[in-house]
């Protein structure tokens, strides 16, 4: 494997295969936006689109009531800036880019309502989320086809957390800057935060300031601390 350019973080212990890869879809996979061998694969495994939660486990969820809970492991929050403010994409990337906030935002947006699950088992049903789609903001970097994950580190160190690249492209992961019709709020994270609505809120990494490409998953603030690396819900350590 090639060696990581973080090294703060300890690599994923296990591998990550086929369990990885259930229950995630690739999107866009018609159109070529990045060459190498990572992309390939990711083409040839892309599967449609499911519910972001089974039914079962809809009903099974508890429903306090809809509130989000202000999550920081590291008061006070960060504070953002838009004249300062810049996301790096670094690592197994052909061109490292720093993006400042108005060239976030120029890139397409998009919209999504899906629901956000906690692994300690509160929810909030329908949030409506934009940003930009990873693939938009990755391609900028042109990720080699050695990159096969990534990592978002928080301006709140030592908060991050890593995704796959087929979890990371699939059709509901979002870098979202705006909830509920308005911009990103400083509790949830502004300017930017990771939505990945079939994975439990500690893969949401909040006030997201680098995106750093790697050949493996690294293991996040919450996987440190023994939670699964691969969150999905209903189908991780949150709820067995
Ligand atoms: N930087 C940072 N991101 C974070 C957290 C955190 O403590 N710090 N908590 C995570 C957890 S466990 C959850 S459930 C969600 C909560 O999101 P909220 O604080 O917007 O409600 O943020 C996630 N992202
Ligand atoms: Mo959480």
């Amino acid at each position: 494997m090639e060696s990581e350019p973080r090294d703060d973080l300890p690599p994923l212990e296990r591998s990550y295969g086929r369990r990885a890869f259930l229950g995630t879809i690739a999107v866009g996979v018609s159109s070529l936006w990045w060459g190498g061998a990572a992309w390939d694969r990711l083409s040839r495994l892309a599967q449609p689109a499911t519910g972001v939660v089974p039914e079962g486990l809809r009903s099974a969820l508890p429903s306090p009531g809809g509130g989000w809970r202000i999550y920081t492991v590291n008061p006070p929050m960060p504070r953002f800036d838009a004249r300062t403010w810049e996301l790096v994409i670094d690592g197994l990337v052909e061109r490292p880019v720093r993006l400042s906030h108005a060239q976030l935002l120029a890139l397409p947006r998009v919209e999504q309502t899906s629901d956000f699950h906690c692994v300690t088992g509160w929810s909030v049903d329908g949030v409506r989320w934009g940003g930009v789609r990873f693939a938009d903001v990755l391609r900028l970097a042109r990720p080699t086809a050695r990159a096969g994950a990534a990592t978002f580190t928080s301006a709140e160190r030592p908060y991050a957390d890593s995704l796959s690249l087929e979890q990371v492209l699939s059709s509901d992961a979002l870098l979202a800057y705006a909830m509920d019709g308005r911009p990103l709020r400083r509790e949830h994270g502004a300017p930017v935060r990771v939505v990945m609505p079939r994975m439990y809120g500690y893969k949401s990494v909040k006030w997201v300031e680098r995106i750093t490409l790697t050949a493996r998953p690294q293991l996040g603030y919450w996987e440190q601390r023994g939670y699964d690396h691969d969150a999905w819900v209903g189908r991780s350590n949150g709820y067995g």
